[in-house]
């Protein structure tokens, strides 16, 4: 299951097929860029699916002359899929990473798609960014990497920035309150990546890799940091095993 979006450029991933010595802290960097599209299709469940319905939101959502942004845009596939549903004049999408080696991909996977919308692909972290006249923000599996301690600041940021009636589509790794239902997803999720050809050697030295750099929350905790930073209409529009996305609307 790849991203039909970047499949031109597919290389599939082996990058902790064989064992390491010592599992460093994942990165988004020049080796991951070059199989990112194979490992994110194979690795969260129902990420084809979310990025299926991404025109239809944007075409629900986006008003003409507003801002679109895709915060932590990898390769930009949810920038590709906005973009072909984005029917209003006047809009432009922001896509911003700050890894430099996925900006570059991205700046030219989204040349190659151009369409009367244009496309801004921005090398900044998320967090220092200007947010401004925002119709749809997009943050596609990014918030669990952010610090902690940023991520109210950050979704205050995204609140301000939106029009009224404006939509944050945030998607997660979320963890469950209860742990018998925690482990049961974790042990979902694995069977998904088995069933799509990673070996246990190669979950859990990504796991490992992992640990400390995606900090997952639950569900809970997420709508009640979006409700206090203004968002009143928030809830769940899509959930497969613990990978969920939300809709908070201004
Ligand atoms: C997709 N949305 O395919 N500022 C900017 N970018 C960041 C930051 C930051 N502070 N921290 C991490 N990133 C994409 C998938 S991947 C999710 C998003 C994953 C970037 C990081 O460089 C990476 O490209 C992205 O956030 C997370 O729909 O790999 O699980």
């Amino acid at each position: 299951m790849n991203n039909p979006e970047n499949k031109d450029t597919t290389i599939q991933d082996q990058l902790y097929s064989w064992p390491r010595e010592a599992i460093t802290d994942f990165a988004f960097d020049e080796s991951v860029v070059k199989v990112f599209a194979d490992m994110i299709g194979r690795s969260v469940p129902g990420y084809a699916t979310l990025l299926s319905m991404f025109p239809v939101l944007a075409r629900y959502f986006v008003t003409a002359d507003s801002r679109c942004y895709d915060l932590g845009c990898s390769l930009g596939a949810a920038t590709l899929a906005i973009q072909q549903g984005i029917g209003e004049p006047g809009v432009e999408i922001i896509a911003v990473d700050n890894s430099l080696a996925m900006v570059e991909k991205c700046r030219s996977l989204t040349a190659e798609h151009q369409t009367k919308t244009d496309v801004t692909v921005m090398q900044a972290d998320i967090c220092e960014l200007d947010i401004c006249r925002a119709s749809l923000v997009i943050m596609n599996f990014t918030l669990q990497f952010i610090a902690e301690e940023l991520r109210q600041s950050l979704i205050k940021k995204i609140y301000t920035g939106l029009k009224t009636g404006g939509a944050f589509v945030l998607s997660e790794k979320i963890k469950s309150k209860s742990s018998a239902e925690h482990e049961r997803l974790t042990s979902l999720h694995h069977a998904f990546k088995k069933a799509n050809g990673y070996s246990d050697l190669e979950i859990s030295q990504k796991r490992s890799a992992l640990e400390n750099v995606l900090i997952a929350e639950t569900v809970e905790q997420h709508i009640s940091r979006l409700k206090l930073a203004g968002f009143t209409e928030v809830f769940v529009w899509f959930q497969c095993f613990n990978f969920v996305s939300f809709i908070a609307i201004k």
